[in-house]
């Protein structure tokens, strides 16, 4: 009982600053687990990167028309809102987006919608190529076969989160805090980053299922999007991120 007692009394006499840092460091055992899924290798800043290729480049899933209003006037409006919430709400911009979208709770829908908004596409475009691989390789294939049985009942679970998705979202593959693969989606422009997400990891790939997307080339046929989708999958890209969180 003593060192109970010690401790009890160290709490109560040391305020809270004692009680912070003996919270602090409980707390900091209790998430080990999910902290590892974090890396500093892939961070989001607060300006829009350059699109990696042509606008045509990708024109064997989409076409150029999508590609130019979805990146100068959709995704670009995410990021100039997301700058607008963060002035407003007091987030330094110097620092990684993903802190932000961690505890999105604490801020407004505008930055919920915006900081989502402009998280998922500068992910989009880059988790995209005209040179991709057709397949993933390597560590990743494997681990594809482990969790999900073949390569293609993984596209199908993927592509069937993307269709099923109500509405506006994204389908996703994250790899979880046990670093297990996984397939889900979210609704509007959240993602698996955030507090509010019932799908959580770090997002490998993420495939847009909002009509911007797609409906000049494909109308309602959001199945046929997502099949040809498939053909401009970035797969070394993907596979480096994979092996940053395990
Ligand atoms: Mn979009």
């Amino acid at each position: 009982m003593k060192p109970l007692n010690t401790r009890r009394d160290f709490i109560l006499n040391s305020g809270k600053a004692g009680l912070g840092i003996y919270l602090g460091s409980s707390l900091l055992s209790a998430c080990s687990t999910p902290s590892k899924i974090t890396t500093t290798k892939y961070t989001t800043g607060f300006t829009q990167q350059p699109l990696p290729y042509a606008y045509n480049a990708l024109s064997e899933a989409i076409d150029a028309q999508t590609m130019e209003i979805h990146y100068t006037k959709h995704a670009a409006s995410y990021t100039t809102n997301l700058n607008d919430a963060a002035k407003a709400e007091g987030v330094d911009t110097t620092k990684p987006l993903e802190e932000v979208l961690r505890r999105v709770s604490k801020y407004s829908a505008k930055m919920r919608n915006n900081g989502g908004g402009h998280y998922n596409h500068e992910l989009f475009w880059k988790i995209m190529s005209p040179t991709g691989a057709d397949a993933p390789s390597g560590i990743l294939a494997a681990a594809i076969t482990q969790s999900f049985g073949s390569f293609e009942a993984f596209k199908t679970q993927f592509s069937d989160a993307g269709k099923n998705r109500f509405g506006s979202g994204w389908a996703w593959l994250v790899a979880d805090g046990d670093r297990k693969l996984r397939i889900g989606s979210t609704p509007n422009q959240d993602n698996p980053l955030m507090d509010v997400s019932e799908i959580k990891g770090f997002p490998l790939m993420g495939l847009d299922v909002w009509e911007h997307a797609y409906y000049l080339r494909y109308q309602n046929k959001r199945p046929d999007y997502i099949a040809n989708w498939w053909k401009v999958v970035n797969w070394p890209f993907i596979q480096e991120r994979y092996s940053a969180v395990i």
